[in-house]
C-alpha cells in the first residue's frame, strides 16, 4: 500500500517543486545566473534536481529521459559553458513538456562538448548510428542533376520541399542571444539576401510590424513558422518575440529564409508537384550564394551546427506532402515501412501535427553520417518505395 503510494507522491512533489520554481519567471532566474563564475548557482541546481526527479518519475519517451541516467546527471550538473549555460538550459524543455521526441537543445555550441555525456547517445539514437567517434562527412550536395520527379503522375505527392538550417557564425544559440543580437542578426540577413538575383531574388519580411492576417496565411500556406512553439519557448528560445525574426521569399514563394525562428537560418526551396530535382537545384544554388556572404558555424566532427541536435550535420530535410490513403489507413504499419527506409511521418504541419485532409509530411530522418546528396537520395528512394507499396495495395 505504501508503496504504491510513492509513486504519484514523488510525481506530485516533482511538479510543484518543479513548475513552483518558474513560478518565478525566467527573468527572475536569468538575473540570478551570474554568468561571469563557472559555479551553478543555487537556484539552478535546485530547478535541475527538481527537473531531473519530475522526468524520472514520468513515463516521457523522449530521448532525454532515456539517456540522462543519474550518473549523467551527476557528472554534468555543475557544468557551465563559456556563455554561462548549464545543463538546466539544455534539458528544460523536455522536463516541461514531458511529450518531446527529443527534449533536448544546446544553448550554444560549446554545449555539443560540455554536456556530451548527454548529447552523444541522444545524436548515436536519433541518427541511427552516429557514434561519439565518428567524423561527419564534408559537405558534399552531389550532382544536382540526379533527382528526377518523385511522382511524375501527380497522384500522391502535393507538394516537395529541401531546407537547410545555418548558423551565423560568431553568435550563440536562441537562449543566449541578447534582443540586439537578434536585430543585428536580422538586419544583417536581410542586406546579404537583398544582393541574390534572379531566381532567388525576393524581399525580407520582418515579423515586426506584419499584418497578423498576412502572417497567418503564410503559415497556413506552410511558408512561414508557426508561433508560440512550446517546445522553443520552454527552451527559452522565444524571448523580444518578434524582434530579430522574419521571413525572406521570391515572389513565387519557391525559395525562402527563416531568420531567428528555431536557427539563425532556415534556407528552404520549395513548390507544388513532385520534381524533387528542380527543388534541390533551387537549394543548392541558394545555400552557395548565401555562404559567399555570411560565414556559417561548422564543427569539424558534427558538420553544420543547429540548436536541436537532430539538425547537424547536413541539416537538410528533403519533405514530400503526401497522399497515401490505402497505406495511413493503419498508420503504424505506414511508419514502421517509412522506418525501414529512413524516413519520418509527421502531420502536415511538421512536428507533433496531425495530418490535415490525409496529407503528411514524410522526410529523410537521420542528417549525420551521411552527405547532403545521400540524405536527399536516402528520401527520394524511401518515398519512391512508399508509392510503389501504395499502388500495390
Ligand atoms: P522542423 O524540421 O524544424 O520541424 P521543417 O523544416 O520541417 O521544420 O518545417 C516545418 C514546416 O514546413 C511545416 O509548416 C510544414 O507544413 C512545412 N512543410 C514541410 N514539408 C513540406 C512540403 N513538402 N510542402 C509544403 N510544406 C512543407
Ligand atoms: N519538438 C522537440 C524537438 C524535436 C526535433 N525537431 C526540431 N528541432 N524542430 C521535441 O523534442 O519533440
Amino acid at each position: 500500500m505504501i508503496v504504491s503510494l510513492v509513486k504519484p507522491a514523488v510525481r506530485i512533489w516533482t511538479h510543484f517543486a518543479y513548475n513552483g520554481a518558474s513560478r518565478h519567471g525566467w527573468a527572475a532566474w536569468d538575473r540570478r545566473r551570474n554568468k561571469s563564475d563557472n559555479m551553478v548557482d543555487a537556484a539552478v541546481m535546485q530547478k535541475l534536481e527538481a527537473g531531473f526527479a519530475k522526468l524520472q518519475a514520468s513515463d516521457s519517451k523522449s530521448l532525454l529521459k532515456k539517456y540522462l541516467t543519474k550518473e549523467v546527471f551527476d557528472a554534468l550538473k555543475n557544468k557551465k559553458t563559456s556563455f554561462g549555460s548549464t545543463l538546466l538550459d539544455c534539458i528544460q524543455s523536455g522536463v516541461e513538456n514531458l511529450d518531446s521526441g527529443v527534449g533536448i537543445y544546446a544553448p550554444d555550441a560549446e554545449s555539443y562538448s560540455v554536456f556530451s555525456d548527454l548529447f552523444d547517445p541522444i545524436i548515436e539514437d536519433y541518427h541511427k548510428g552516429f557514434k561519439k567517434t565518428d567524423k561527419h562527412p564534408a559537405c558534399d550536395f552531389g550532382d544536382v542533376n540526379s533527382f528526377s520527379n518523385v511522382d511524375p503522375t501527380g497522384e500522391f505527392v502535393v507538394s516537395t520541399r529541401v531546407r537547410c538550417g545555418r548558423s551565423m557564425e560568431g553568435y550563440p544559440f536562441n537562449p543566449c542571444l541578447t534582443e540586439a543580437q537578434y536585430k543585428e542578426m536580422e538586419a544583417k540577413v536581410s542586406s546579404t539576401l537583398s544582393g541574390l538575383e534572379g531566381e532567388l531574388k525576393g524581399k525580407f519580411y520582418p515579423l515586426t510590424g506584419m499584418e497578423k492576417s498576412v502572417q497567418q496565411q503564410l503559415i497556413d500556406d506552410h511558408f512561414l513558422f508557426k508561433e508560440g512553439d512550446r517546445f522553443l519557448q520552454a527552451a527559452n528560445a522565444c524571448r523580444y518575440w518578434p524582434s530579430g525574426r522574419g521571413i525572406y521569399h521570391n515572389d513565387n514563394k519557391t525559395f525562402l529564409v527563416w531568420c531567428n525562428e528555431e536557427d539563425h537560418l532556415r534556407i528552404i526551396s520549395m513548390q507544388m508537384g513532385g520534381d524533387l530535382g528542380q527543388v534541390y537545384r533551387r537549394l543548392v544554388s541558394a545555400v552557395n550564394e548565401i555562404e559567399k556572404r555570411v560565414p556559417f558555424s561548422h564543427h569539424d566532427r558534427l558538420g553544420f551546427l543547429t540548436f536541436c541536435p537532430t539538425n547537424l550535420g547536413t541539416t537538410i530535410r528533403a519533405s514530400v506532402h503526401i497522399k497515401v490513403p490505402k497505406l495511413a489507413k493503419d498508420y503504424a504499419k505506414l511508419e514502421s515501412i517509412a522506418d525501414k527506409y529512413n524516413l519520418q511521418v509527421r502531420g502536415t504541419r511538421g512536428e507533433h501535427s496531425e495530418a490535415e485532409g490525409g496529407i503528411y509530411d514524410i522526410s529523410n530522418k537521420r542528417r549525420m553520417g551521411l552527405t547532403e546528396f545521400q540524405a536527399v537520395k536516402e528520401m527520394y528512394d524511401g518515398i519512391s518505395e512508399l508509392i510503389k507499396i501504395e499502388k500495390s495495395l
